[in-house]
């Protein structure tokens, strides 16, 4: 089996990266570990910046999301139960957010892939990249327990975090950065209305919260919490509680408790992978880069990546340049690296660490008084927030 380009991976990355070669008439090949039913159902991020929703649309796979996807024009940062609302309308250029959950993206560019003939295979075992430094790569895996190869000219990881890609370039041609936060989120999902009509992040004493949604009926709500910290002990009472605790008194009468139908503790960590190309090897999304999910950026560095990744490989496929494919490394790091220094930020700011002094403390509630104070200060969090241009 041959094929132009061969994506490790059927996240967000992967698959857009797919529609968008299918597209300009590239072939491609995804090679997925997970089932089908697996990736459909993960549940990650809720908030899509305007050039993550604009794609969708110009990709002709955006019609559900335009009528069920909830548009936001701002959002409420909570310091110790006070709000401080921020007009992102107001403060951009008419820009807003878009909340969809991870997993209907995934099930629209799914049932988009099927309709256009775009062939993922699912359950591959044992994926391999290999003859990365040639120009005859290839990847290898299992089916079944058939051993399976397929020749391409590019191969690109889309396999996130855990993946093989980036562990395929040697350890001394990529140079990684990393943070690891010393919390989790502890995070659920009910079938209960959200307790405003826009997020809320709020930072209180015993630590930080977030107020989110998936619809007008289903809240999806965070709080900070240990990493040792174990699920069992977290009873939907004792989630409840807290959460309104550290909400404070504006919110707590609008919060309505029912039962959680999913729970987990994610760790926080931010880490960047420079280069995201070697050789053959293009790396795109959570394989070169992770952000804390404070910010809300990782699905959508994912799709600015491959944004990116996808005009160079046309442009060397189509029109025989590879000038693109030279600077993709630089120019989505360019990126990279502004939205985790905003996740980094706003990890910062919100969070209560286990050994801040009084210090710490102060210079977050200064921060959080300049903010309040200062429209430079408003406008500067709005814009990173909605989304930077993709280039710049
Ligand atoms: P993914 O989604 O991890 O997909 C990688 C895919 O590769 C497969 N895979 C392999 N396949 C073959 N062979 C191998 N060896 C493989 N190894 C892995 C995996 O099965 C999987 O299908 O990476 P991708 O595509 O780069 O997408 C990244 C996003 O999923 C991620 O950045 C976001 O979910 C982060 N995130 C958020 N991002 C936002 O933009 N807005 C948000 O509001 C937001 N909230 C969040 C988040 C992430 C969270 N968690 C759990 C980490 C909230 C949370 C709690
Ligand atoms: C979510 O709805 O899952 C969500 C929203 C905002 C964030 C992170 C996660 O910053």
């Amino acid at each position: 089996m041959r094929v132009q380009v061969a994506i490790i991976g059927a996240g967000p990355a992967g698959l857009f990266l797919a529609h968008l070669l299918h597209d300009a008439g590239i072939d491609v090949v995804v090679l997925e570990m997970r089932d089908r039913e697996y990736v459909e159902g993960r549940v990650r991020a809720g908030v899509l910046e305007q050039t993550t929703v604009e794609l969708m649309r110009r990709l002709g796979i955006g019609e559900r999301l335009a009528r069920e996807g909830l548009v936001h024009r701002g959002t409420t940062l909570c310091v110790d139960g006070e709000p401080m609302h921020l007009d992102f309308r107001d403060l951009t250029d008419g820009g807003t957010i878009t909340v969809y959950g991870q997993s209907e993206v995934m099930k629209d560019l799914h049932a988009a892939a099927d309709r256009r003939g775009i062939q993922i295979i699912y359950e591959a075992a044992d994926v391999q990249p290999s003859g990365l430094d040639t120009d005859r790569p290839q990847v290898t895996w299992t089916q079944a327990g058939t051993a399976r190869a397929l020749a391409c000219d590019f191969v690109v990881g889309c396999d996130g975090f855990h993946g093989v890609a980036r562990r395929s370039i040697p350890r001394a041609e990529c140079h990684t950065f990393e943070r690891v936060y010393p919390f989790g989120w502890l995070g659920i999902l009910a079938d209960v209305p959200p307790c405003s009509d826009e997020l809320i992040y709020a930072n209180h004493r015993n630590g930080f919260a977030l107020a989110s949604m998936r619809s007008a009926t289903r809240s999806r709500c965070y709080l900070q919490c240990a990493l040792e910290e174990r699920i069992e002990d977290w009873s939907d009472d004792r989630f409840w509680d807290e959460f309104s605790t550290r909400l404070g008194s504006t919110f707590e009468a609008r919060i309505t408790r029912g039962a959680s139908f999913e729970k987990s503790i994610a760790p926080l960590r931010s880490y960047v992978c420079e280069t995201m190309r070697w050789g053959r090897l293009f790396l795109a999304g959570d394989a070169a880069h992770i952000v804390p999910p404070t910010g809300a950026k990782g699905l959508n560095l994912a799709v600015a990546d491959v944004v990116v990744l996808a005009a160079a490989l046309t442009a060397f496929f189509k029109e025989g340049r590879s000038d693109g494919i030279d600077q993709y490394s630089a120019r989505a790091l360019a990126r990279v690296w502004k939205a985790e220094r905003f996740s980094w930020w706003l990890t910062n700011l919100t969070h209560r660490f286990p050994h801040m002094d009084d210090f710490d403390r102060r210079m977050q509630q200064a921060e959080f008084s300049y903010l309040r104070g200062s429209r430079a200060a408003q406008v500067s969090f709005a814009e990173n927030y909605v989304g930077l241009p993709l280039e710049m």
